[in-house]
């Protein structure tokens, strides 16, 4: 499957390996971070961002490409819809059928709330699904939640809403626990010992897996818990278009679209959970994107229009290995569990660069600068550049097996394209794959519209500028638990007797006039444009 050219610099790579096991990882001083950061990383380039020109965040700078769909009209003819016929009531309606949502529904149903859950696609599809390297939670002798804090700030560049990242690691043994009562099947020794390993930017071995899909070991769970509570309905291929608030100003609902018939359901409910997840298919400066297919940013655009604040909308997150060939996989991830289980990164003359577990952000710089600064990265037939991900160390240092037994994902996700993961390095390059910020909430996911809360990768603050492996997977269970819990209390104290209105549509039109935008963008836009994309 590789060229000549590429098995050349391969030889190189394999002619290092035994040098490479023995000698010390190359390692950055923390000025030359800042400074690759700011030169490599895309979260630098300045004309890939512009000011927001309406709503909460007017005037904060933010990709180009979240910001046509956040200053978008509404799909919503508002003046025609019929606000009184009501199709749908429920306590609380959870709009997203991902980990975050399944969470939240389990929780809120718990606490005695009607639960609605309506999903985009099929309950499931979502990153949660496509998570693979694990979760983390500090709940081994050598650890602790104090720990696991250091690390979290320090990895999102002290940036990070201290109280989110309290709940956060404070939950995170417990949810572990939580989710093997449910029946994760987590990697344990002979004993019984939960098996953990390093991510990068982890002080402690805090990295809990199921193989190399731990989120899809995780989702399975969740959603036949879901699945079998009666109270809980769920509604697939029906995507939230538009909030509904009241004369209170309380959110009060959506109107959800049947994907297939374009036909509207008008869903009323005392408390409302975004839980939509993130906006890789946006492809910030066209990058390729380990997401999946719905990922649009869809929960942003209607918190937003709703007069919620987002926080941090001007960092994504790049993983640094995600595939660069072949290119039938390009951009698709390649678990950062392969770094934690040893495996090094190399250019093209088969040398180490860089620490293979730097936090996310640095490592992926130094991958861009390898390639574009110090031409040193490898070029596939297509022109895409990548750097060498030598796997095969794995089994040198772990023994024979290891990679098998840990990473049988990998291994059949190459083996479909003649590559063997045991045996041949593979060539990897960033790849757009988490929005570090989102709708600003609290610690049990409320936001600044009442009634209105916000769990999971649409909610913005606990990871600062850069996320940490495994938090996201923790993310989705604290928050979603913690906002299905909030909300269904909310629901109980709800008072009934305010009139549905549009009236936030009217306002948003009105800022967007004043700001002069007249373009016709409508938002959410459900699902990827690849027509215009040309991918
Ligand atoms: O948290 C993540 O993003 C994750 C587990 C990804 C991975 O590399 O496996």
């Amino acid at each position: 499957m590789y060229t000549p050219e590429m098995r050349e610099s391969i030889a190189k790579v394999e002619a290092s390996r035994a040098r490479r096991m023995s000698e010390r990882h190359p390692s950055l001083a923390p000025d030359e971070r800042q400074d690759i950061l700011k030169k490599f990383h895309p979260d630098f380039i300045a004309d890939a961002f512009r000011a927001l020109r309406v709503g909460a965040n007017r005037g904060d700078k933010t990709p180009n490409e979240l910001a046509d769909v956040l200053e978008a009209r509404s799909p919503i003819d508002s003046p025609a819809f019929d606000l009184n016929r009501v199709d749908i009531e429920t306590d609380v309606l959870i709009i997203g059928g991902g980990g975050a949502g399944a969470c939240a529904a389990l929780l809120a149903q718990q606490a005695g709330a009607r639960v609605l859950l309506a999903t985009k696609l099929r309950f499931g599809d979502a990153n949660t699904m496509m998570a693979q390297g694990g979760i983390q939670a500090a709940d081994k002798e050598n650890d602790s939640p104090a720990q696991h804090y250091l690390d979290v700030i320090g990895g999102g560049g002290f940036a990070n809403d201290p109280d989110l990242v309290d709940a956060l690691v404070s939950d995170a043994p417990m949810v572990i626990a939580w989710l093997e009562s449910l029946g994760v099947m987590f990697e344990k020794t002979r004993d019984g010992e939960m098996v953990t390993i390093h991510g990068g930017g982890t002080s402690r071995k805090r990295m809990h897996f199921s193989r190399d899909y731990s989120g899809a070991e995780i989702m399975r769970v969740l959603r036949d818990e879901v699945r079998n509570r009666d109270s809980i309905r769920v509604i697939e291929f029906a995507p939230a278009i538009e909030l509904v608030l009241n004369s209170r100003g309380q959110c009060a609902g959506a109107i959800l679209q049947n994907i297939e018939t374009g036909e509207h359901l008008l869903a009323r409910a005392k408390t409302t959970i975004i839980a939509t997840g993130g906006s890789g298919r946006l492809h910030y400066q066209n990058f390729p994107t380990t997401n999946h297919y719905g990922a649009t940013a869809d929960g942003l655009v209607l918190a937003y229009r709703a007069g919620a604040k987002l926080a941090f909308i001007d960092t994504m997150q790049y993983h640094p290995t995600g595939a660069a060939y072949p290119e039938q996989i390009l951009g698709q991830l390649v678990t950062e569990k392969v770094r934690g289980l040893g495996a090094q990164v190399c250019n093209a003359d088969g040398e180490q660069f860089v620490y293979p577990l730097e936090t996310r952000d640095v490592e992926s710089a130094a991958f861009i600068r390898e390639c574009r600064e110090r031409g040193r990265g490898i070029k596939t037939p297509t022109g895409q550049f990548g750097v060498w991900l030598d796997a095969p160390l794995i089994d040198r240092l772990r023994g024979v097996g290891t990679i098998a037994k840990e990473l049988p994902a990998m291994v059949r996700q190459y083996k479909r394209f003649g590559i063997d993961l045991v045996k041949e390095p593979i060539l990897v390059y960033p790849t757009l794959h988490y929005q570090n910020g989102g709708v600003a909430i609290k610690p049990d996911g409320a936001t600044s519209v009442p009634n209105l809360f916000v769990a999971g990768e649409a909610s913005g603050g606990v990871h600062g500028r850069n996320r940490l492996m495994g938090n996201s997977l923790l993310d989705v269970c604290v928050f979603g638990r913690r906002a299905g819990i909030a909300a269904a209390e909310r629901a109980r104290e709800y008072q009934d007797g305010a009139a549905l209105t549009f009236d936030h549509l009217a306002r948003w039109e009105r800022a967007r006039a004043d700001a002069g935008l007249n373009d016709g963008i409508v938002a959410p836009i459900l699902l990827p444009d690849y027509t215009r994309h040309g991918r």
